[in-house]
């Protein structure tokens, strides 16, 4: 039998960089990495002890060039990422030296990793199921501080768990319809249905309330999809960046000044929103102008919460009426603009006709941020958001392996109420149990790794 390959890879970004990391992983890493090194104190790497640095020069068999000082990890195995030993090159950061050290290892006989392998590996030799494998690609994407909470529970199991607290209660319903079957002429006592029916519907809820954090597991890791929209000049923009605290969107006096759709992440008491300034809307302009309406209007479409602006300053208008009866209005949040424009007065926008009390602000003094920031949170905390603890599903993969989950055991119960055949209650229950073990990996397929592992980086 072959020998798992050796593997190699620079696990840090490219670019410039104090320190590059470049990783190998299996049965000959320590080797390999041998053949290249020179202490600077100390023995050679084959005989260092596990879990220690070792300073030195990674040569160049071939010449003799020093290509870089170095720190190297020696971690042998089981007790590491990938349960193989690992050794971890600390060199300079820049492109060069990096490249170097790994095209040597290569040389050796090392070959390269492919994105996500180190993890793949990880999973292959059982440190952590697929479901953890994949909070890894969470965890490195993260782009809240409350996604990679989640994303470190998952790695530390609150999924995995979950489910396989799911698949015994699965289990042992499974085992009392199959005596039912194995049994069914002898006197062990009929399949109580109904009761397997209960139990069955027990867990079906069970698995439809983690089918529900999806939305919330969705909402940590990208933010609360937040559009602000109005007519051309109103300040979308300036309350972007006022919101931001800093200049990100260009802001002038001409209408039609944003184009196309600006993004940014932004944290309301604790919630991250992901804020999209969009260009204006109103009808005529160029091209370019009209394809930005066009993103605008697939921003509200795809938008959780939408923040409606209006200039305070001006009467509304047909524009206006308009725009406030084609925004969703459980999900709209209206706010008044340049509330220093009307200090102390009734602005000239009449709000009577708006569905629900308008915040007024100043994008430009920052009068009323915080009474918006407090709506936005009430929106969010106050809507139909479930709680944002325990197990909390971030996948679509999963949210679809858990739908199908449910599926079958809704079938099940039916099945078990019209009088259905053991056999066929027990085939429905069988395949509730495939679809929890695709998540968590007990049920591999080739392909499934290739999807999983494709969206990681190299040298992870
Ligand atoms: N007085 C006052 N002026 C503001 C306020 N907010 C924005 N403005 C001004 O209104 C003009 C338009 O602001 P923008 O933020 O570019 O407006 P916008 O809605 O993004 O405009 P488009 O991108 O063209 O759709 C600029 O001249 C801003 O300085 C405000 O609170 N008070
Ligand atoms: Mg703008």
């Amino acid at each position: 039998m072959r020998e798992v390959p050796t593997i190699a890879a620079i696990s840090t970004p490219m670019g410039a960089g104090a320190i590059g990391i470049v990783r190998l992983t299996g049965p000959r890493a320590i080797t390999i990495c041998d053949g290249l090194f020179t202490p600077v104190r100390g023995g050679p790497l084959t005989e260092a002890d596990s879990h220690t640095l070792n300073y030195g020069t990674i040569v160049d068999p071939d010449d003799g060039a020093h290509v870089d000082e170095v720190l190297v990890g020696v971690m042998r195995g089981p007790d590491t990422y990938t349960r193989e030993d690992i050794v971890e090159v600390n060199c300079h950061g820049g492109a060069v030296a990096q490249q170097r050290i790994l095209s040597l290892f290569l040389r050796l006989g090392a070959e390269l990793a492919t994105p996500g392998e180190f993890t793949r590996r990880a999973f292959l030799n059982g440190r952590i199921d697929l479901a953890q494998a994949e909070s890894v690609a969470g965890i490195i994407a993260a782009k809240t501080e409350a996604g990679l909470r989640v994303a470190m529970a998952q790695l530390e199991g609150s999924v995995s768990r979950e489910i396989g607290g799911i698949r015994e209660d699965i289990l042992r319903v499974l085992a009392a319809v199959e005596a039912d079957i194995d049994f069914s002429d002898e006197d062990v006592g009929e399949l109580d249905r109904e009761d397997a029916g209960r139990r069955l519907a027990e867990i079906e809820s069970r698995v439809r309330e983690l089918v529900e954090t999806a939305l919330v597991g969705r909402v940590l890791s990208e933010g609360i999809r937040t559009a602000i929209v109005g007519k051309p000049n109103v300040g979308k923009s300036s309350l972007l960046n006022a919101l931001l605290m800093r200049e990100r969107a260009i802001v002038t006096e001409v209408p039609g000044t944003t184009r196309d759709t600006i993004e940014e992440i932004i944290n309301i008491r604790g919630i991250p929103l992901q804020l999209i300034d969009t260009a204006g809307l109103r009808a005529g302009g160029d091209a370019v102008e009209q394809m930005g309406i066009e993103r605008s209007r697939k921003a509200i479409a795809e938008a959780d919460l939408v923040l409606c602006l209006f200039d305070g300053s001006q009467p509304e208008d047909d524009r206006d009426r308009g725009l406030i009866t084609s925004l969703p209005r459980d999900r709209t949040l209206y706010v008044i603009n340049k509330s220093d424009l009307f200090r102390g007065q009734r602005p000239r926008f009449n709000a009577g006709q708006l569905p629900a009390a308008p915040v007024i602000i100043s994008a430009m003094t920052r009068l009323g941020l915080r009474d918006l920031k407090e709506r936005i949170a009430d929106f969010v905390l106050g809507g139909a958001l479930p709680p944002l603890e325990g197990a909390i599903i971030t996948r679509e993969r999963h949210r679809q392996l858990l739908e199908a989950t449910a599926g079958a055991l809704a079938t099940a119960q039916q099945g078990l109420r019209v009088g259905l055949g053991v056999e066929l209650v027990a085939e429905e229950l069988r395949a509730a149990l495939s679809s929890l073990g695709e998540i968590t990996g007990d049920e591999i397929v080739e392909d499934l790794l290739d999807i999983v592992f494709q969206e990681f980086c190299i040298g992870k």
